[in-house]
């Protein structure tokens, strides 16, 4: 069976989006996702994202599988690109469009301007231990500034769930640290029972931080969406930033604001159209 996708990157974090409205179950398997995902022997991506019929309270689903075939509750830079298809589906390119979208994590509404540019509102942010989970401190404890142990080192950590899970380490130097080797001693650390994503932080400027990520299920990637909105909750909480903040990635920037008036966490960025193409699943 052939099926047909688009390639779509945020920040250089790519996916293969599906038209999956036709159906609530995505079109191919976890294991097919990870050949998909393959840049080898595949089509290359951090994932593979289903656009599935809506629910009663929202337009869209949204499904994803990492590149490892592991299911996570949301995808920030995922999201945007998933906006972008919907409005290419639609016939809605180049307009002003607002879509809710049911997710794991909740219901997230992207929002699309006509210059190109996503504005996602990303929900809330969970912070106790319970909710991210980690078992550091007690479960209904926030994990700000606690010390773990990896790889025979001590680190200073926050964590932050934007649907999914998120440790930041703030650094003096992110290009310094170690990503590749450090990165899936943190993601499997015991200490996440969900395993985590994990983020390496240096402050500029309280208005400017740096980020690099190992992300769960898909290791080193170009940028992370929830990443840079759950790093500017663990700024603000820990009194190193702003709550209106840019966040520098390995493939750009992200504009993330943490409301003060209703709690949420909102995110500017782009998404593009990579190629469309056609494989067989
Ligand atoms: O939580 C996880 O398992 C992540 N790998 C999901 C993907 C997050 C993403 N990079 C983002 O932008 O939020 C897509």
């Amino acid at each position: 069976m052939s099926i047909a996708f688009s390639k779509y990157q945020g920040l250089g974090n790519d996916f293969i989006l599906i038209d999956n409205r036709h159906s609530d179950t995505p079109a191919i398997e976890p294991d097919e996702a990870m050949m998909w995902c393959d840049r080898h022997f595949g089509i290359g991506g951090d994932g593979v994202i289903f656009v599935l019929p809506g629910t009663a309270d929202t337009d869209y689903t949204m499904r994803i599988f990492n590149s490892d075939g592991s299911e996570p509750e949301m995808c920030g830079n995922g999201i945007r690109c998933m906006a972008k298809f919907i409005a290419a589906l639609e016939g809605k390119t180049d307009l002003a469009v607002t879509y809710k979208i049911q997710t794991l994590a909740g219901i997230i509404t992207p929002e699309i301007f006509p210059e190109g540019q996503v504005r996602v509102d990303m929900g809330e942010p969970r912070l106790l231990a319970a909710e991210i989970p980690t078992t550091l401190g007690t479960p209904d404890d926030k994990v700000v500034d606690r010390s773990v142990e990896v790889d025979g080192k001590s680190w200073t950590v926050t964590c932050v769930s934007m649907g999914n899970p998120h440790c930041m380490t703030f650094v003096e130097d992110a290009n310094a640290i170690p990503l590749a080797t450090i990165g899936p001693k943190f993601e499997c650390h015991p200490v996440f029972p969900q395993r985590t994503n994990t983020e390496f932080v240096q402050v500029i400027r309280p208005d400017y931080l740096r980020m690099r990520v190992w992300e769960r299920g898909a290791g080193i990637t170009l940028a992370c969406g929830t990443g840079a909105c759950a790093t500017v909750v663990a700024g603000v909480l820990t009194g190193k930033s702003d709550r209106n903040c840019t966040v520098e990635l390995p493939g750009g920037c992200l504009y993330i604001e943490w409301s003060i008036e209703d709690n949420r966490v909102y995110m500017t960025g782009p998404a593009e159209l990579v190629f469309t193409g056609s494989a067989s699943a």
